[in-house]
């Protein structure tokens, strides 16, 4: 076969954002525009290592995955790369890659998912790069992919090459002298292998089919993402629930038509069959399989700032860190601090990263962090270098199994053991980019006045003293490497806090993220709901944002 050199002038804004580069699929489609982002990838991504590489290839279903597979598989073959190793037809989770990555130690991999932004061919698509440890691209090579994306004159190819992702097995192909294999694998083998070193799988299957006790009836609802074949032999085939536990396994290319989302607002209908009683724990995943919702029977919702927390209190109910040690914490910036409690009792280290799962890695890396999570229902540790929805939900029966207490329970104690860190988030969804601009510039300005420090904000009888406030800044402590402009936050005297954002990984417009931490230590209060205890935070930050005068929205899309 022969590769063919094809004249090609830049697209403007492929630049990936928190996790890859989150388009429309109709912008993808455009001739040449995949084309250009995947061959600024390759050379971006792997420099002089990428003739003779491996790359691991798959993603979570969603419209466009086979065109971009066919162009991503000739693009790569025209590039030298020695050999792919893809998902049964394109179908791999994103813990499922970044296991398979340093399983197989491959140079990297490219996943191909806009995550729980909605499919179909008028909704989204995207691409992400990993590296060899597993791990979404630091910015540093993002940065540079997005370089040459803005310069790009041409790409190569192979179009007469054709391989068969249906099948499991390997097809070898010359191009021009040069060996080229595609290997086509079982989507889910090698995470399920995974899985069972870090799990006692007979304690959980005990658990659920009830040897010796009730049994707990689990329900997993898959959103029609790419977690329903996972789910499907992890919870059924091997751990014994029945067909009724789990529900929407087949993935569909437009997730039915919703937000393949795991929160309260578009896992609704989990939330509904929760109410019932008759199941002791629920769970939701996003499209791509990292993000997960755990609620506890009547639809007792935990907020992942406490799963966090309540995983690193329990470390011992997993048989991978009694191997391992606990080596240390990490949350991002605007997720709740409850998990800092947990560490300051164990005296484990605690790192506060930017928003995005490509900063825990270098600590990982390290060997400084077992276990983080994001407020955005992502949580996982350093079995891979991805957030693991199925992971995170495996950990929770782990502890249900040796703790034989319900998940209310769980939470009760341990809000009575550390206090509550009550925690929302009010997302407003697609605003115009312009007025949120504004806003974000205008709050800048008025948190950098001297007299912001030391001022009081009061609503409804509650009033709060600023203590801190600024742009929140990173420097990685194990590269030096710095993010600057990762969110506005405003700390007051008693450590409650506000913190303002802009998403990374909307396709279009801007969406305002903001988040109230706050912690109580009345004992009185625990069980009181998170919307009465923070109104008076929201509705300081509201004022001081000038939020619904700018972006015109008085309600948010969704609150967490
Ligand atoms: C959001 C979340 C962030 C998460 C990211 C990717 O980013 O807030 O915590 O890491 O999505 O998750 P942003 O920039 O929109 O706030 V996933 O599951 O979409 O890959
Ligand atoms: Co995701």
């Amino acid at each position: 076969l022969t590769s063919v050199k094809v004249s090609s002038t830049p697209f403007e804004g492929q630049k990936p954002g928190t996790s890859g580069l989150r388009k429309a699929v109709k912008v993808f489609s455009q001739q040449h525009y995949t084309e250009n982002f995947i061959q600024s990838l390759l050379t971006g991504g792997l420099g002089e290592s990428l003739p003779g590489s491996t790359l691991v290839l798959g993603g979570d279903g969603r419209y466009f995955l086979h065109e971009a597979v066919e162009i991503i598989v000739r693009i790569c073959a025209a590039n030298k790369v020695s050999k792919l190793i893809i998902g049964q037809n394109g179908i791999l989770s994103t813990p499922a890659v970044s296991c398979m990555i340093r399983k197989y130690k491959t140079n990297g991999g490219i996943l191909l998912t806009a995550s729980h932004n909605p499919g179909g061919p008028d909704a989204d698509f995207g691409i992400k790069f990993n590296t060899s440890n597993g791990g979404p691209a630091p910015d540093g090579v993002t940065n540079k992919i997005y370089e040459l994306s803005t310069g790009i004159k041409e790409y190569f190819i192979v179009p007469e090459l054709k391989c068969d992702i249906k099948t499991i097995g390997t097809q070898q192909f010359d191009i021009e002298g040069h060996p080229f294999t595609v290997e086509v694998v079982d989507s889910v083998s090698d995470y399920l292998e995974l899985m069972k070193e870090i799990f006692d799988f007979d304690s959980i299957k005990n658990l659920i089919c009830g040897t010796g006790q009730a049994p707990l009836k689990i329900l997993i609802n898959s959103m029609h993402g790419v977690t329903g074949p996972y789910v499907s032999r992890i919870f059924c085939d091997e751990l014994g629930a029945s067909a009724e536990s789990v529900v929407n396994v087949i993935p569909l290319n437009d997730f039915g038509g919703h937000h393949p989302d795991p929160n309260l607002t578009y896992a609704a209908d989990l939330v509904e069959a929760m109410k019932k009683g008759a199941f002791g724990l629920g769970a939701a995943f996003d499209g791509d399989g990292d993000r997960n919702m755990i609620l506890g029977e009547k639809a007792f919702f935990v907020t992942p700032s406490d799963s966090l927390a309540v995983i690193a209190n329990n470390m011992d109910c997993i048989p991978y860190f009694r191997r391992t040690g606990v080596r240390g914490f990490a949350r991002s910036m605007p997720t709740g601090a409850a998990v800092d409690r947990v560490a300051a009792k164990l005296q484990k280290n605690m790192y506060e990263v930017p928003t995005g799962w490509k900063y825990f890695g270098n600590l990982m890396d390290a060997g400084q962090l077992s276990l983080c999570g994001e407020e955005s229902f992502g949580t996982g540790s350093d079995h891979i270098r991805e957030k693991d929805g199925i992971w995170a939900i495996l950990a929770w029966l782990s502890i249900l199994a040796v703790r034989k207490q319900t998940v209310e329970e769980i939470l009760k104690n341990h809000w009575t053991l550390y206090g509550r860190n009550f925690f929302t988030r009010y997302d407003y969804e697609n605003c115009d980019s312009e007025p949120c601009n504004k806003m974000m510039d205008d709050l800048e300005s008025l948190m950098n006045e001297p007299s912001f420090i030391g001022s009081t904000h009061e609503f409804e009888g509650k009033s709060f003293i600023v203590a801190l406030a600024d742009n929140f800044s990173y420097t990685d402590p194990i590269d030096g490497s710095i993010s600057t402009k990762q969110g506005l936050r405003i700390i007051f005297q008693d450590g409650s806090r506000i913190v303002i954002r802009l998403s990374g990984t909307g396709s279009s417009g801007a969406t305002v993220r903001l988040y109230i931490d706050s912690y109580e230590s009345d004992a009185d209060k625990y069980l009181l709901d998170a919307q009465v205890m923070l109104k008076p935070l929201v509705q300081i930050a509201l004022r001081i944002s000038k939020l619904r005068e700018l972006t015109g929205r008085d309600e948010p899309t969704v609150i967490t």
